[in-house]
C-alpha cells in the first residue's frame, strides 16, 4: 500500500470514529488544514519531477476531494443525530395536566362568591357598589334612617356600642349597610342607584343568627321610582342569582322605620326533596325585606320628598349563599375550617360574569 493509501485510510477512519462535531473539526484541521496531512503533501510536490508530479499531482487531489467529501457526508451525520438527541430530551408532553400553582391551592369562601355574584347581576342592571366603613355614627345607623332616640326599633337590633368618646359621642358597629346608603344619598344627585354589600354587626347568636353576618342592601331613587320598578328590579335579581327562568314572589305588609310601606318578601320553592328548590313548588320562603324609602329619609338626606321617591331593600348574603349552595349550617362560614373551604369554595381565578355563567 503506498503512503498516501494509507494516509487516505487513516483519516477516514479517523473521520468515521468522530462521535462530535468538534472531533470531526479537529480532523478536518488536521487533514485538510494549513499545516494537515493532505496540505503537507500537497507542499511535496513543488520539489518533484515533472513526471512523479503528473501522477502525484491528481492523487492528492483526488485523497483531498474524498476526504472533504466525507468530512460534509459525516457532518451531516452528526448535526441530524446533535438535533434528534436534543428533540429527544427536551421532549414536553403537552397532554400532561398542569401543576398547580400556589394561587390555585385556596379557594374562594361562598360569601365572597355570592358578593361576587351580586355585584355582576347589579352592574349589569345599571347598579353601583358603594361601600362604607364597619365603625359608625348612631347618627348614620339610626337617626337619618328615621329611628328616632328613644324609639323601640332601635333595640330591635341588638347593637354593639363602643364605650364614649370624651365628647359624649358613642360610636357603634353598624347593624345594617344601610348607612352606606345615606352616604350615598348625601353625596350623590339622583337618580341613585346603588348597592351596599359588607359585613353587618348584631349581639345575636344562636343555630341561625351570628354576630356578624353579610348584608346587601340595595337603593333606587328617582323622580318616578315606583313599588313596581321595585317588583321588576327584585324579580330580575332573584331569577339571575338563583339561575331559574321564574321566580314567584309574595309581598306582605311590614314595619321597617326607613320605609312606608314596607314589606317582606316570600320566594315560592319547593322543599319536598333534601334541598330547597326556588321557583317551583307550593312553599314559601322568606328571603328580604323591602319598601319605599321614607319621606323623612329623604329628607334628612337632603333629598326632597315632593320630587324624589326611592325604593330600597335588605337581603342576608349568608342565608342566600346557605340556599343556593346548599351549606346546612350557618356557623361553619365563620369556623375558618380549610376542610369546609375545600369542599364548598370556589375557583379563585373564575371570577362570576353573566356571560360566562355565575356558579359554572
Ligand atoms: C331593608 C328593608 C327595607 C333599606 C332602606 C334603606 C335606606 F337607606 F334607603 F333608607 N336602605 N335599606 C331597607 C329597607 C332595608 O332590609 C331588610
Amino acid at each position: 500500500m503506498s503512503h498516501l493509501e494509507a494516509l487516505e485510510t487513516e483519516i477516514l477512519a479517523a473521520i468515521e470514529a468522530s462521535e462530535t462535531e468538534s472531533a470531526l473539526e479537529d480532523v478536518r484541521v488536521g487533514s485538510l488544514g494549513k499545516k494537515g496531512s493532505i496540505s503537507e503533501q500537497m507542499k511535496t510536490l513543488g520539489k518533484m519531477s515533472p513526471e512523479e508530479r503528473q501522477t502525484m499531482g491528481p492523487a492528492l487531489n483526488g485523497l483531498k476531494a474524498r476526504v472533504t467529501d466525507a468530512i460534509a457526508a459525516r457532518k451531516d451525520v452528526l448535526v441530524e443525530a446533535a438535533l434528534e438527541a436534543r428533540l429527544a430530551s427536551e421532549k414536553v408532553d403537552i397532554t400532561l395536566p398542569l401543576r398547580t400553582t400556589p394561587a390555585e391551592l385556596g379557594s374562594i369562601h361562598p360569601v365572597s362568591q355570592v358578593v361576587d355574584e351580586l355585584t355582576a347581576i347589579f352592574a349589569d342592571m345599571g347598579f353601583s357598589i358603594a361601600e362604607g366603613p364597619d365603625i359608625e355614627t348612631d347618627d348614620l345607623n339610626f337617626t337619618a334612617l328615621n329611628f328616632p332616640e328613644g324609639h323601640p326599633a332601635r333595640d330591635m337590633h341588638d347593637t354593639f356600642f363602643f364605650n364614649e368618646k370624651e365628647d359624649g359621642e358613642r360610636l357603634l358597629l353598624r347593624t345594617h349597610t344601610s348607612p352606606a346608603q345615606v352616604r350615598t344619598m348625601k353625596s350623590q344627585e339622583p337618580p341613585i342607584r346603588v348597592i351596599c354589600p359588607g359585613r353587618t354587626y348584631r349581639c345575636d347568636s344562636d343555630q341561625t343568627h351570628t354576630p356578624m353576618f353579610h348584608q346587601v342592601e340595595g337603593l333606587v331613587i328617582d323622580k318616578g321610582a315606583h313599588i313596581g320598578h321595585l317588583k321588576g328590579t327584585l324579580e330580575e335579581f332573584l331569577k339571575a342569582f338563583f339561575e331559574v327562568d321564574n321566580v314567584t314572589l309574595r309581598f306582605r305588609p311590614s314595619f321597617f322605620p326607613f320605609t312606608e310601606p314596607s314589606m317582606e318578601v316570600d320566594v315560592q320553592c319547593d322543599r319536598s326533596g333534601s334541598e330547597v328548590k326556588i321557583g317551583e313548588g307550593n312553599d314559601w320562603l322568606e328571603i328580604l325585606g323591602c319598601g319605599m324609602v321614607h319621606p323623612n329619609v329623604l329628607t334628612n338626606c337632603g333629598l326632597d320628598p315632593d320630587v324624589y321617591q326611592g325604593f330600597a331593600w335588605g337581603i342576608g348574603i349568608d342565608r342566600i349563599a346557605m340556599l343556593k349552595y346548599g351549606m346546612p349550617d350557618l356557623r361553619a362560614f365563620f369556623d375558618a375550617d380549610v376542610r369546609w373551604l375545600q369542599h364548598y369554595g370556589f375557583r379563585p381565578l373564575d371570577l362570576p360574569t353573566l356571560f360566562g355563567g355565575l356558579s359554572a
